[in-house]
């Protein structure tokens, strides 16, 4: 590799020299870098330290290159004589949002006023399990979709949280590549499915979900960062509940439940819920209380016959034993048991 790129190199100083004389070699020069840059940002994340060294040394490369579009931006009237436009330089203007190397990609998905869309679409209050079901089943298109490189996702209300293994090359970690993918198939598969969970009650218009991008570059950030989503779950529904409860069954007005709920601890509204509404909160829907988390695990889907069956190669066995499926889960994932349980989350090896 390092001699293809000195290779290329070669050309590129020939190039340079040349450039001043006619535009025919800068063009052929800029075609080589971009050709190189190509092979060499494979090997940018790469996990071996001989594929870093080698995009490392081509770094001389990065600045030719860069050298070249100043040149174009300054309208130098470089004339295209070869395959591409004289137009592409403004390609060079894109920003280069890749994120951090050797990071967790978090990709959270929500729902745009999702407060007007539940009122539209007379949402069960506080906890809808249709609206919560087809969350999850557009979460599940997510994860099929990048089979193997989103290790968990986790959702409550109107979002959810996409997490990448640690060391994804996936649109080669490219921000807005990840976060607009996401969003739009979680978009579409929300409206897809919307007739599975709604059945005759029609969409009165398109929803739509902003995306955003988070690197976390420790364990502790990315279990912290669950750990907020869920714990603003639990305050939300505990909250949700008891305003719900006062409006529904005390006939109070909003601003009335409002009122009564303004500055209580959570001990209080647990307190509430019993005395009033004979509730222990614990005993409520972990659903509600938990939101879902979504990890991929390995499916022994091999039947006897396919195990030993005549004609069946060992390779055979072990991809017929090796599916992926989606496991569907409403525990804690603050404490350490579920990270105990499922070390596979945070291990980087692709599934
Ligand atoms: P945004 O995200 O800034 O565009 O605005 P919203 O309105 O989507 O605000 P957000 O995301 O903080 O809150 C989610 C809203 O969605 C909240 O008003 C409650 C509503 N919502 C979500 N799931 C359910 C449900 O199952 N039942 C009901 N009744 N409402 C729900
Ligand atoms: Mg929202
Ligand atoms: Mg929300």
């Amino acid at each position: 590799m390092w001699k293809l790129g000195r290779a290329y190199l070669t050309d590129v100083l020939r190039g340079q020299l040349l450039c001043g004389l006619t535009p025919v070699p800068l063009q052929f020069c800029t075609r080589h870098i971009t050709c190189t840059l190509r092979h060499l940002s494979t090997y940018k994340h790469g996990a071996s330290p001989w594929g870093k060294a080698v995009y490392l040394k081509n770094d001389y490369l990065r600045k030719v290159s860069s050298l070249i579009n100043f040149l174009r931006c300054a309208h130098l009237h470089i004339t295209p004589t070869m395959a591409k436009s004289k137009f592409e330089y403004v390609k060079s203007f894109e920003a280069d949002d890749s994120c951090l190397p050797n990071t967790w990609i978090v990709v959270r998905v929500d729902g745009k006023n999702f407060h007007r869309f539940s009122d539209s679409h007379n949402f069960i209050k506080p906890n809808d399990d249709r609206s919560l079901g087809l969350m999850t089943k557009a979460a599940q298109s997510v994860m099929e979709e990048f089979k193997g490189d989103i290790t968990l996702a986790y959702g409550q209300s109107d979002e959810y949280s996409f997490v990448f293994r640690k060391h994804t090359t996936t649109y080669s970690r490219r921000s807005s590549k990840l976060m607009t993918n996401i969003a739009s198939l979680f978009a579409s598969s929300f409206v897809f499915y919307w007739p599975r969970y709604f059945h005759s009650l029609q969409l009165q218009y398109p929803p739509s979900f902003d995306g955003r991008v988070i690197v976390y570059p420790s364990e502790q950030n990315l279990r912290d960062y669950l750990s907020w989503r869920q714990a603003d779950c639990h305050i939300n529904n505990l909250y949700n509940t008891c305003f719900w409860k006062l409006i529904q069954e005390h006939d109070l007005t909003p601003a009335q439940s409002q009122e009564k709920l303004k500055g209580t601890l959570s001990s209080d509204k647990n307190e509430l819920l019993f005395r009033e509404f004979n509730i222990n909160y614990n005993n409520l829907p972990e659903i509600h209380r938990k939101g879902t988390v979504l990890i991929m695990k390995k499916e022994d889907v091999a039947s006897e016959r396919h195990r030993s069956g005549p004609g069946s190669s060992p390779k055979d066995r072990r991809k017929q034993s090796s599916r992926l499926h989606i496991l569907q889960l409403h525990c804690d994932i603050i404490g350490s048991q579920f990270w105990q349980e499922h070390p596979e989350i945070l291990s980087d090896t692709k599934r």
